[in-house]
């Protein structure tokens, strides 16, 4: 058997997404309205400050598109917690003009592809170095920015079987991918978190950006790129943008 690479474990990923029934949004008595407004701020409040504690960080999305109208993404230490925010959020009288229409749980994930030293031992590896791991593993949600979200796999075909190449071919994809993936330091910031025994897919990823264009230009140019034209196979994509839950009367409003 080929050597699975070594793996860090952080924060647990809830990504929540919802559609509006809009005709039952419209029907409803003035006060009804404003009750479902006012507990769907309370509730995101709330679930955002977490993020001033540095036990997690939560944010909510508009979604384009008829796939969902909203996402709200939740990061958290534990499994448990997110599973109590997904029933807190129920309880809500926003809840009840909402429809889950998809949902993906993951946990953020570094593995030995980064840095082998690292998990020999945390403290060998350098400052920056350790700062990054970290980061990946407790990431922030940036405001005001638009996000991306697909499951992908890597592939178990005839050909190319990612899971039969050996740890040092699939460090070498890797560095390769990580190279394009630098070129978009500072406009794109990654969250890759494995889904593997949680979802049918193997990772959930979710990228953040200030302009859309980037976005499409790192998947697009990543497919190029020998880790995903060979090993690569994609879910459904999501595109939204995050905005304050003092805004959420705003938006319903059209
Ligand atoms: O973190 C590092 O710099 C080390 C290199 C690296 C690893 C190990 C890296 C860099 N990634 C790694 C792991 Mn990535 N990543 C994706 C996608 O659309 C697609 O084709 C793929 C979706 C994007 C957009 C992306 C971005 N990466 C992984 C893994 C786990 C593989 C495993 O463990 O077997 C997946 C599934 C995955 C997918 N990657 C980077 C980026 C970017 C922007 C970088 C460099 C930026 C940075 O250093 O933070």
């Amino acid at each position: 058997m080929v050597e699975a690479p070594q793996t860090e474990e952080g924060w647990f990923a809830l990504h929540d997404f919802r559609s509006i029934d809009w005709d039952a949004w419209r029907d409803a008595p003035e006060r009804e309205r404003e009750r479902a407004i006012e507990e769907g701020k309370r509730f995101l409040r709330h679930r955002e400050q977490v993020a001033d504690a540095d036990e997690g960080d939560s944010g909510l999305f508009s979604v384009l598109g008829h796939k969902a109208d909203l996402l709200f993404v939740h990061f958290r230490p534990a499994l448990d917690d997110l599973s109590s925010i997904e029933r807190r959020f129920e309880n809500t009288a926003l809840a009840k003009f909402t429809e889950q229409t998809t949902s993906y749980v993951s946990v953020t994930e570094v593995s030995g592809y980064v840095s082998d030293e690292y998990f020999e031992d945390p403290e060998s590896v350098d400052a920056g170095l350790k700062r990054y791991i970290e980061g990946k593993l407790t990431p922030e949600i940036p405001d005001d920015e638009y996000v991306c979200f697909y499951p992908m796999s890597k592939r178990r075909g005839e050909e190319y079987n990612w899971y039969d190449l050996s740890f040092e071919d699939r460090a070498d994809l890797m560095a390769d991918h990580g190279e394009v993936g630098k070129e978009y330091a500072g406009k794109i910031k990654q969250v890759i978190a494995s889904s593997v025994g949680f979802e049918g897919h193997e990772w959930g990823v979710t990228l953040f950006g200030s302009d859309p264009t980037d976005i499409k230009d790192i998947v697009y140019e990543m497919r190029f790129d020998p880790a995903s034209s060979r090993y690569g196979e994609f879910g459904e994509f999501y595109i939204g943008r995050r905005f304050p839950p003092a805004d959420l009367g705003a938006y319903l409003a059209g």
